[in-house]
């Protein structure tokens, strides 16, 4: 049996893999992070990890699992050790990273997961808990009142299982021990995150108590981030793989693109690490930098999710490199782009062009059903904030509608051979009841999925020309397929 990654083996492993330049033991936690997936382990990890190597003591990281035991179990017997593999079509490198000083299950041990939340030296609280578990509503930003683990959260504060409510019951803790707040750093790719996610905890906590929801909306700092790097979910080929060049077994190594980017509202009134030695870019403003992020990249990824699919692509890379599909990437591109005032120093036109070079990376197998998932919390920032402001000032948007309509053929969850689609979402029965017409009635199956409000509102259901461009869609869709039907697109 092949022996395991872990602080014992670090030092036999082969030298041109990277490892904690660091002394473990030395490092106190400064940082709790709720949601331990593999993108927080090899975007803000990888980060923090340089700053531990540059020589900073108290910015270790004591992550915590919301639901999962796995992560936990794949990394306790490696001391909290994991591979990062970087690649870029042929070429791979690989970093152990150390940053992980503790992991918590919440659901095993709220009380753990509180207590090291409350701790004063810890200073920030991160998040990467994916658009639904912020428990909002996706068209409005607001805490979604009836959601059941917000139910729960309420009646037992004090052993919470929402990420609202673990921010919340930590929050009140620190505020009765008179101890300063953390900083919220959001790093999901929610619109305006870090204003959606202070609205979301300052109701719940006014639902418990008016004058602390007051003091969350007033003392706690909750800056914005942009966070991009693509990290599909590991393979057991991606685990045979890293293991093989390391020599020593690791349970869950991570796989990702070279790209990073991390841009933060410099916004830490308890103190930050300094990010930027990493790369990461202080704004005060990341705005522009979040809106061409969600809409030009995670947009198109959707588009290429759902229609790729659709299609019988199964990876972003195989979708990217269908001539019929990069045409459509450039059509949907150019009616997004007038809806992003474009950040200081970047043009557009490039921003695409180095897009599309990365969803071809051909060493990643980010899977179009993986991002499928949970559209009804993605679609509005990523296509319907462009929708509405081509509607607004009179600009084409048939690209738009396209891709939103590959979502409606998507979840009425049977694929072009007639094979089922196993569709993911918070809102599956619901989505499933409007779209329960099927293919035999694409027309009205597209009205109603529009007439969903938690993800449409209510304005774009009432724009008749629109819900006609919808039904023609989904209809072309429908009939002619995902792949025939961009190509009858006339453009
Ligand atoms: C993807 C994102 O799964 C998805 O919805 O669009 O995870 C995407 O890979 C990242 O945001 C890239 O930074």
């Amino acid at each position: 049996m092949t022996a395991r990654l872990s602080e014992r083996t670090l030092a036999a492993l082969p030298r041109q893999v990277a490892r904690p330049a660091y002394q473990r033991a030395a490092i106190v936690p400064g940082i709790v992070h709720l949601g331990l997936g593999a993108f927080h382990r090899a975007h803000q990890a990888v980060m923090t990890e340089a700053v531990l190597g540059a020589g900073a003591r108290d910015w270790g990281i004591v992550a915590a699992s919301l639901r999962s035991p796995d992560t936990r179990d794949a990394l306790a017997p490696q001391d909290g050790l994991y591979t990062v593999a970087t690649r870029e079509d042929d070429a791979e490198t690989l970093q152990v990273v150390g940053a992980l000083v503790g992991i918590v299950v919440a659901p095993e041990a709220p009380h753990a997961l509180l207590a090291a939340m409350a701790d004063p030296s810890v200073r920030i609280v991160s998040l990467s808990v994916t658009e639904k578990g912020y428990c909002h509503d996706p068209a409005t930003g607001r805490l979604d009142e009836a959601h059941p683990e917000i139910r729960h959260d309420l009646a037992t504060p004090a052993a919470p299982r929402s990420a609202p409510g673990f921010l919340a019951e930590a929050l009140h803790q620190r505020r009765a021990a008179g101890v300063a707040p953390f900083t919220v750093l959001c790093c999901d790719n929610l619109p305006a995150n870090g204003a959606t996610v202070r609205r979301v905890v300052a109701r719940l906590a006014s639902l418990r108590d008016r004058g602390f929801g007051d003091w969350v909306g007033n003392e706690v700092a909750f800056p914005s981030t942009m966070v991009d790097r693509i990290v599909p979910a590991t393979t057991a080929e991606d685990r045979a793989r890293v293991g093989a060049s390391l020599g020593v077994e690791d349970a869950w190594p991570v796989v990702g693109e070279r790209f990073i980017q991390w841009v933060i509202e410099d916004r830490f009134p308890a103190g930050r690490p300094d990010w930027a030695i990493a790369g990461a870019t202080f704004t005060a403003d990341v705005a522009p930098f979040e809106l061409m992020k969600l809409r030009m990249l995670n947009g198109a990824h959707s588009a290429l999710a759902y229609l790729g699919y659709l299609a019988g692509h199964e990876t972003v890379a195989e979708a990217a490199a269908d001539p019929v599909f990069e045409k459509f990437l450039r059509g949907l591109w150019a009616e997004i782009a007038p809806s992003v005032p474009p950040p200081p120093g970047v043009d557009l036109g490039d921003y695409a062009a180095r897009l599309l070079a990365r969803f071809r990376n051909r060493a990643l197998r980010h899977r179009t059903w993986q991002i499928a998932m949970d559209g009804s919390q993605k679609l509005p920032q990523r296509l319907l904030g462009p929708l509405r402001a081509a509607r607004r000032e009179g600009r084409p948007a048939r690209h738009i509608v396209h891709a939103l309509a590959g979502w409606m053929r998507y979840v009425i969850g049977q694929d072009e051979r007639g094979a089922a689609i196993d569709v993911r979402d918070p809102l599956r029965a619901e989505l499933r009841e409007a779209a329960a017409p099927g293919l035999a009635e694409p027309r009205l199956v597209a009205s109603r999925l529009l007439g969903i409000s938690a993800v449409f509102g209510e304005d774009l259901a009432a724009d008749a020309e629109l819900s006609r461009a919808f039904q023609d869609a989904l209809e072309t869709l429908a009939r002619q397929g995902s792949r025939a039907g961009l190509q009858a697109m006339e453009i």
